[in-house]
């Protein structure tokens, strides 16, 4: 069967032909890990799964997106692409554009993305400048310059990227056979939520599954626009990737919620980094603090009862889905800042075997 991307996999439900020059670092498949310890607190009605998103070739679900976008933007001739992005985004534009040849420039807020992140944008070779001022600044700017310029815009704005990150949702569905009942994700630019809910919909109108999961999104606080109804205008919070006060797909995100009848509600800095430690700690997953928003929000839901509330009672356990965005290898400057740091002793037999008690 040899090696194959989303875009071969999932062909017939993307906007492909045989003429689209398949650009892939053979993005996807990612696993749905059963959970331990997170389902032992979640109860015994419920059957709780991570889809670690992580595992893709930069280490972020954005693969899914620019696998399709940069694709597109080579078959319709383009030789540069351009993002705004709080990290991730630009990471996968810089890997994609670097397989395709094609140059890449990207804006980041200065100071405001995590250190991997940063370095794969430039080893990768796209041109990074990094302004002053946020997210939705860069954003901006970005959408204006792509209007007016021979430059195809790679954001979730670009509606292949979110066809591309659809088919999580069906891979999630494959591995199930059948919908989940509930999926919890972060949510900043809201492309990913929006792409989600397009992919089962999708898998329901072609009769593959029968049912569609409630989707319960998670803003960080600080930077919680969709939950307060207004943009924020300084939006503040550790998980940087969801740093974002006004996003792209703000109206596609509420429709999402409102037609799987789920929610977006906030998680605090303290929820999110006590779920990031807790992830790394008990079920041996190390994501990013923006990913750990999802995980975050069950907590909290579960402390507050919703899941045994909203739920009918069935004959079967109910499955919960959260979606692990990215890999914690890009943050390891948060990693280090609320751990221990190593002791430093002597080169020496029983100097070691005192520190670990004999
Ligand atoms: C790890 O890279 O917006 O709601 O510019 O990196 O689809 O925006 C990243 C977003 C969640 C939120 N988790 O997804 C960017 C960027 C991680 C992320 C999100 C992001 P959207």
């Amino acid at each position: 069967m040899g090696y194959r991307g989303l875009i071969e996999t999932f062909r017939r439900f993307l906007p492909v032909t045989e003429k689209t020059p398949v650009v892939s670092l053979l993005e996807g498949n990612t696993p749905l890990m059963p959970s331990g310890y997170l389902n032992s607190i979640v109860g015994t009605g419920f059957e709780v799964y991570f889809k670690f998103e992580g595992l893709n070739p930069t280490g972020s679900f954005k693969d899914r997106g620019m696998t399709l976008a940069v694709s597109k933007a080579k078959e319709a001739g383009a030789k540069i692409i351009m993002c705004a992005s709080t990290g991730n985004t630009s990471a996968s534009a810089a890997a994609y554009a670097a397989k395709a040849g094609l140059g890449c420039v990207v804006l980041i807020p200065e100071g405001a993305i995590a250190l991997g992140k940063l370095a794969q944008a430039l080893i990768h070779g796209a041109k990074v400048l990094a302004l002053q001022g946020n997210f939705d600044e860069a954003l901006s700017i970005v959408k204006e310059i792509t209007a007016r310029y021979p430059i195809v815009l790679v954001n979730s704005l670009n509606p292949h990227r979110l066809e591309g990150q659809k088919t999580a949702a069906f891979e999630i569905c494959d591995t199930l056979e059948g919908a989940p009942d509930y999926q919890c994700i972060p949510v900043g630019n809201a492309g990913n939520i929006t792409a989600y809910w397009k992919g089962y919909q999708e898998y329901k109108k072609q009769g593959l599954v029968s049912s569609l999961p409630k989707l319960l999104g998670f803003q960080a606080a600080g930077a919680a626009p969709i939950v307060n109804g207004r943009p924020i205008k300084k939006p503040k919070t550790i998980a940087t990737a969801i740093r974002i006060g006004n996003p792209a797909s703000w109206k596609q995100a509420e429709a999402a919620r409102d037609e799987s009848g789920g929610l977006i509600d906030s998680v605090t800095d303290k929820e999110i980094v006590d779920a990031y430690k807790l992830l790394a700690s008990k079920e041996g997953i190390f994501v990013e603090p923006a990913s750990a928003a999802s995980v975050a929000g069950l907590l909290k839901l579960a402390r507050k009862g919703y899941f045994h509330r909203t739920s009918q009672i069935t004959n079967r356990k109910l499955k919960i889905v959260c979606i692990l965005t990215g890999h914690g290898l890009k943050d390891p400057d948060r990693a280090i800042k609320i751990v221990h740091k190593p002791k430093i002793i002597k080169a020496d037999l029983k100097a070691v075997l005192r520190e670990i008690g004999y």
